[in-house]
């Protein structure tokens, strides 16, 4: 590992002209540079520093990410989890919740546990996208060291040690740049991992915050082994008949007022269409589409009877504020929340807060 004196050309290197100086050194590519962006030089060094010596005195660690995970926790944990084992760590990757289906061909997806509770004794635990221990839902992590990286708004600083970074545009950004500041190799394998995490968490690239910086670490991660295409084709084209009927329910009930458009799924439905959790991923995007509409919620019905909302905005409304304010969190224009049931109350209760608004 490098130590301080290097950092910031390591860095650099990261997120900076290097993407470009690596180009010429392929000789393959003779694009132009990369044009700077703001976010390179917000990058908090001196946590980095201290991330990195923290994550070299110890010797077992423990990555995890928030229950429900999506493709930047996966990604992001599995890649994070591959940096550790180069580093020489003895490394556990674990989630309260099953790996979606969608994810599970990933490079080592297999070995992430599906716990409730943290089994065993680490040095370290990275929380990788969490707001709290509590968002992991994993029992067992109070009183450890713990290190937070987060990009999203509602990031606290909860840990041993706190990076929050709202310019990444993944979280998946951040493992990228420890890796380089590790001064370690990322493997096709992580890049495949990485690839899949950025593609997913900007929304295949179409989310507001997409700019060069975003298809430069893109172009790096496709450099150093990402395919584009198989990964595609896996996250995108790979869905359970279950996913697509689930699909058919709530677009049944696609309501709209001005520009205000929202849509739900009762247990019944989820039960009918012998419909996963993870089924509902990217529902609320059907009515985001719609011309004219600026916010979409998509509801669905717990077992528990709490009410589990996704938010989506086109840009005008800050969804995170929104959901923070109902206990829940994430990024101003995708963020979710849970609410207090039944269904019919919970969503008076959003339609009210949004009708404010506008
Ligand atoms: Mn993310």
């Amino acid at each position: 590992m490098k130590q301080s004196a290097s950092m910031s050309r390591q860095l650099d290197r990261a997120l900076g002209g290097g993407l470009a100086e690596s180009r010429l050194e392929t000789g393959a590519l003779r694009a132009p540079a990369v044009a700077p962006s703001k976010r390179r030089s917000s990058v908090g060094v001196p946590v980095l520093n201290a991330i990195l010596e923290a994550i070299q005195d110890a010797q077992s660690i423990l990555v995890t990410a928030h229950a429900r995970p999506d493709g930047d926790a996966v990604g992001s944990v599995l890649a994070c989890g591959m940096l550790l084992e180069q580093l020489g760590k003895q490394v556990e990757m674990a989630f309260s919740d099953r790996v979606p289906l969608i994810y599970r061909w990933l490079p080592c997806a297999q070995r992430i546990r599906h716990w409730q509770s943290v089994e065993g004794d680490f040095d370290l635990v990275i929380l990788l996208e969490c707001d709290g221990i509590e968002r992991s839902r994993l029992t067992g992590l109070e009183g450890r060291r713990l290190i937070n990286i987060d990009h999203h708004t509602s990031g606290q600083n909860f840990a041993d040690l706190n990076w929050i970074d709202t310019d990444a545009c993944a979280v998946a950004e951040q493992v990228f740049t420890l890796a380089y500041a590790a001064d370690m190799r990322i493997t096709p394998d992580m890049a495949t991992c990485l690839y899949m995490a950025v593609l997913t968490d900007t929304g295949s690239f179409c989310y507001e915050g997409t700019d060069a910086h975003t298809f430069s670490l893109a172009h790096e991660l496709v450099r150093l082994g990402a395919r584009p295409g198989p990964i595609a084709q896996d996250v995108y084209f790979s869905n359970p008949m279950s996913k697509m009927l689930l699909l058919g329910a709530a677009l049944g009930n696609l309501k709209r007022d001005g520009r205000v458009a929202w849509l739900w799924v009762t247990t019944s439905d989820m039960e009918r269409s012998n419909a996963a959790e993870e089924d509902c991923e990217g529902i609320v995007n059907y009515a985001i589409g719609i011309a004219g509409v600026e916010v979409a919620v998509f509801l669905r019905e717990l077992p528990n009877h709490r009410v589990r909302l996704s938010l989506r905005s086109k840009g005008e409304v800050n969804v995170a504020a929104v959901a923070e304010s109902l206990g829940g969190g994430g990024h101003e224009n995708a963020s979710g929340c849970t609410l207090e049931g039944p269904l019919p109350v919970a969503t008076e209760a959003i339609l009210a807060r949004l009708r404010a608004l506008f």
